[in-house]
């Protein structure tokens, strides 16, 4: 069993899809271990999202990320982070598979819909960024 974050965006979350995303995660395969809502700061969203600090769509996408609220998620699964990636579709929602989150709820590139970890290691830093282990069930 592996862990993964995930987070459900602004976009997503005020257009009413948080509900069907969470139900597709789950038939996916996804156990729900944390569930958090909240509304990210901008430091938040920019230390979150340092690695792209450089590029041009950056403040952007702060800004988008702390427009509303949004559903932070600890999901466990076998190879849960692969999967996730999987199952949310290329950045770009043009590019997306058919049936992956992004196909069906990201609206554009930036407002994309959904976060995943990239790695092992990214998911164990982004899991402790928003939950403590107290928060996470661990049965
Ligand atoms: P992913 O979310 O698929 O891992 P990253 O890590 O390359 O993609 O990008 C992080 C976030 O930055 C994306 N989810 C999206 O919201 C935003 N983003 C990525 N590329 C662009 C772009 N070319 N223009 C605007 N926003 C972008």
């Amino acid at each position: 069993m592996e862990r993964t974050f995930s987070m459900i965006k602004p976009d997503a979350v005020a257009a009413g899809h948080a509900g069907a995303i969470l139900a597709l995660l789950e038939k996916e395969g996804f156990r729900i271990v944390g569930l958090r809502m909240l509304r990210i700061t901008r430091a938040q969203a920019e230390g979150f999202y340092a690695v792209h600090r450089e590029r041009p769509f950056f403040q952007s996408l702060v800004t988008f990320m702390t427009e509303g609220p949004v559903i932070a998620l600890a999901l466990e699964r076998e190879d849960a982070v692969k999967k996730l990636r999987e199952v949310m579709g290329a950045t770009n929602p043009a590019n997306a598979a058919e049936g992956t989150v992004r196909k069906l709820y990201a609206e554009s590139i930036e407002r994309n819909a959904i976060h995943g970890s990239d790695a092992p290691e990214t998911a164990a830093v982004e899991l402790g960024y928003f939950f403590s282990a107290a928060d996470l069930l661990l049965a």
